[in-house]
């Protein structure tokens, strides 16, 4: 039995370096997670790699950065005094606002003291003797603890696409995702995108309103909607307010982790009405704005035929936005069914097309050959540029994880587990890495969210998890090697019976060459996922092996 388990001890009655949790990350998961395990009595600590506190939300500074989720839903649940309290100042708070948040729930809860940053967990390695993990870190930190959690988020692990010659770029440069912390000034310069995913529709029709000029390197055009961002309604604030709670509860047991006003249409196939209530109903969300779009009907997700008449309402919005008839074309997405990439949510990009010190440039027509000192080379031509923009994306669910050698029993690692896709038994265990959590792991809901809902939903598991273990006396929980399977299975099938397989998406790992293609998230929805997960643990951790 360790010591915690007799009695409740704080982090400062310990030995420095012997704990009972790691928790590795301090964006909305780790420090929720610390808060919880506080709750228990715990001796946690958590590492951060970023000089400060908020994960996705310390590091993506980019122009124009903010939550594609309404900042109502895109808050934490689990104080109801914060959630009343807090003023959100727009419909889509901004990446500023939300770090502002953050920052203030971890000093409400004074969960700086347990934080160490500026500090990478470069190794994890399972004890199977001592059943303790070592943790150790870039600043040479070497920790035990009897549990390991990986608060490492999904969109953490920022990707420069090896383009030739980026070494020679004369300019300046920078990833959206680990952009400049004293913010950089584009008035007056020529400057460069790469990428045409959510950041860089955001980033761009801000980007574009500073910059002399503004070329944008297009691979793969995306479906966005409007997100008719505004100050926050004072009414709707009311309202969500008066009863919070019931607007959690209905976001908790929604597929989406957040709820969109029901209409009549949203049960039936986008095939079964006439094409005059489908253009209505594509109207009517077009007008609400947001990533509600996709529920317009019950069917956009799972047939291609009805999945074409709303992406054919888009490619319609494109051409009547985009002036030039060529650029509108080359705008349209034609290579992937809407949504299964995830939808973008902008203010002002279409539009933007049709300023005069903005250029598109189809990389599917003239891809580029390499960056030289001056600018871009496409097979084109060649793009004179002060400043570049990659705004390429993430090794998304699994980057941040791999890049940490995770060694779990026998010495296996989880690089070498994953070489042909992720496993994990509900996104939350690995088989063979005992004691050791991923929040919003692959095959959880996960990226296909509210994240902020799945966060603390698998937070709160955890937690259960570990109360549990300790008033029942157990040491070790790991999930077992069938269990594992049969979950990989489910989450499978199910994204089979989906369009998604049809996008060369990071959904799919397709967006980093050589990496598994696999569905990583678990598309059943955050409520039925819930359920699931609570009936595992009412039946006593199911599939799960417990050890005294
Ligand atoms: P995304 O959605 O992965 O977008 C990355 C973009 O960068 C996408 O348009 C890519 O084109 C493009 N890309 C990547 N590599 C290259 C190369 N080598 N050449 C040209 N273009 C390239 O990342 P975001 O940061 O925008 O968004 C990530 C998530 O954050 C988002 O879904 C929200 O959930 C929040 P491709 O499509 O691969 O052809």
């Amino acid at each position: 039995m360790s010591d915690w388990q007799r009695q409740p001890v704080t982090a400062s009655a310990r030995p420095a370096n012997d704990l009972d949790v790691v928790v590795v990350g301090a964006g909305l998961a780790g420090l929720y997670m610390l808060h919880r395990l506080r709750g228990l009595g715990l001796a946690a600590r958590a590492y951060e790699a970023g000089r400060g506190i908020g994960g996705t939300w310390y590091w993506n500074r980019y122009p124009g950065a903010r939550c594609d989720i309404e900042s109502l839903d895109y808050s934490y649940s689990f104080s109801e005094a914060v959630q009343q309290e807090w003023h959100w100042t727009e419909r889509y708070a901004s990446q500023a606002e939300i770090l502002r948040y953050i920052e203030h729930v971890a000093d409400r809860f004074d969960l700086r003291p347990d934080i160490r940053l500026a500090t990478r967990v470069i190794a994890t390695t399972f004890d199977e003797v001592a059943g303790r993990w070592t943790v150790e870190t870039d600043r040479g930190d070497r920790v035990t603890a009897q549990y390991c959690i990986m608060a490492t988020g999904c969109l953490s692990a920022a990707r420069i696409p090896a383009i030739p010659g980026l070494e020679t770029f004369a300019g300046r440069w920078w990833h959206t995702g680990a952009w400049p912390h004293e913010g950089v000034t584009l008035t007056g310069r020529r400057v460069g995108v790469i990428g045409t995913g959510s950041s860089a529709i955001q980033a761009i029709p801000v980007i574009a309103r500073r910059a002399a000029h503004l070329h944008v390197f297009q691979r793969t055009p995306n479906f966005s909607v409007p997100a008719r961002n505004a100050p926050l309604d004072p009414a709707d604030e009311r309202r969500a307010k008066a009863d919070y709670a019931a607007r959690r509860r209905e976001a908790r047991a929604s597929r989406a982790g957040f709820v969109t006003p029901a209409t009549e249409q949203m049960e039936r196939s986008a095939l079964a009405v006439a094409p005059a209530v489908r253009r209505r109903a594509y109207e009517a969300r077009w007008e609400r704005g947001g990533l509600g779009f996709t529920s317009a009907f019950a069917d956009l997700g799972s047939d291609l035929a009805a999945n074409d008449t709303a992406a054919e309402f888009f490619r319609a919005k494109i051409r009547a936005t985009v002036r030039d008839p060529l650029v509108a074309e080359a705008l349209s997405p034609r290579d992937h069914p809407l949504g299964t990439k995830r939808l973008c949510a902008d203010s002002g990009y279409y539009e933007t097309f049709n300023r005069p010190n903005v250029t598109l440039i189809d990389l599917r027509t003239t891809p580029i050959a390499a960056i030289t000192s001056r600018g871009v080379l496409t097979s084109g031509a060649e793009y004179p540029l002060d400043d570049l923009v990659f705004a390429s994306g993430f090794d998304a669910m699994t980057g941040a994880l791999r890049a940490i050698d995770i060694r779990g029993r026998a010495g296996v690692s989880l690089r070498e587990r994953w070489a042909d896709g992720p496993r994990a038994y509900l996104g939350l265990m690995v088989a063979d890495f005992p004691n050791l959590f991923t929040i919003t792991g692959p095959g959880s809901p996960s990226v296909l969210s509210n994240m902020i809902v799945s966060i603390e939903q698998h937070v709160e598991w955890i937690a259960d998890c570990l109360a549990h273990l300790r008033a029942h006396r157990f040491r070790a929980i790991e999930a077992s090697a069938e269990a594992e399977a049969a979950w990989m299975a489910h989450v499978e099938e199910l994204g089979n019976a989906t369009l998604y397989p049809l996008a060369n998406s990071w959904y799919m790992g397709a967006n980093i060459p050589g990496k598994p293609r696999v569905f990583m998230p678990y598309v059943g929805g955050v409520g039925a996922y819930r359920q699931q997960c609570d009936d595992i643990a009412a039946r006593g951790y199911a599939g799960f092996s417990l050890t005294a």
